[in-house]
């Protein structure tokens, strides 16, 4: 049975987001991220493109709705939401040690290595090319050719602001392989990153999953391509589940 789709009464939640690009379940790898944990924590979802602009308050995605009507947004917020709501225990046996890991692990691919994708797809001139053409292959014609200029302006303000995208090229790639480096050593030559499947793995699965995907000849991606564990990784979620696409229900 595909593993996102509700069974029997299951009321569904659905998870709000974009199309999938580059092999990747999103083009967003938070939204990766929860999908693949709600795989592995064995709760059905669906998945419903946003049109327009997203709905949750922060302006970003993804968020899910509940069968009780809630918004949630934010992709942390949501699996601790769903962990004490569902009495998910995926994270349950970990150490206090292998808690710290996870923490400084999500915020090394969340608030730094994701900024660094950030600028090999939006702000590198080639890696814009392919975003242009198709994150924004849904959009109305008449929109197609403004709507990625405008968010690119956006996300370029983001980027500086953020502070990786002060750097040049070279710098933003040696930033990237510091993080592969740190997320390597902590995997080592385990399957999981931490022995049995945690939420860690949906993090490294839709992070690293992300540099590897983005195409075009990109730095980024060749750089994740020489760490053969992570790529081993990343086959081995992938396997185990994403068989199946989510269902999409409209939004
Ligand atoms: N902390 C948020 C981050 C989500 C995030 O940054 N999403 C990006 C897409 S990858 C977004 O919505 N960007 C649009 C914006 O910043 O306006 C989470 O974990 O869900």
């Amino acid at each position: 049975m595909n593993p996102s789709t509700p069974s029997g009464s299951d009321p569904p939640l659905v998870v709000h987001g974009f199309a999938s690009v580059w092999g990747q379940p999103s083009p967003s790898p938070f939204a990766t991220k929860l999908e693949t944990w709600l795989r592995m924590a064995g709760l059905p979802y669906r998945t419903a493109l946003i049109a327009g602009r997203p709905r949750s308050k922060s302006g970003k995605f993804p968020y899910i709705t509940t069968p009780d009507g809630r918004l949630i947004s934010d992709s942390s917020v949501i699996l601790e939401t769903l962990t004490a709501e569902r009495g998910v225990t995926l994270d349950a046996n970990l150490t206090p040690l292998e808690r710290a890991h996870a923490r400084m692990l999500q915020r090394t691919l969340e608030e730094h290595l994701y900024w660094t994708i950030v600028w090999f797809r939006w702000v590198r001139p080639s890696g814009f090319e392919h975003v242009r053409r198709d994150y924004f292959r849904h959009a109305p014609p008449v929109l197609a050719g403004l709507i990625p200029r405008v968010a690119r302006r956006g996300v370029k303000q983001q980027v500086i602001a953020q502070g990786v995208g002060r750097h040049d090229e070279a710098r933003i790639l040696t930033l990237a392989a510091q993080d592969l480096d740190a997320v390597d050593a902590l995997l080592d030559d385990k399957d999981t990153v931490f022995g049995a499947p945690s939420s860690a793995d949906a993090m490294v699965f839709a992070f690293v999953g992300a540099c590897l995907a983005t195409p075009g000849g990109c730095p980024l991606a060749a750089l994740a391509r020489t760490y053969p564990r992570l790529v081993a990784h990343v086959e081995r979620i992938h396997a185990r589940h994403w068989q199946h696409p989510a269902e999409r229900v409209s939004g």
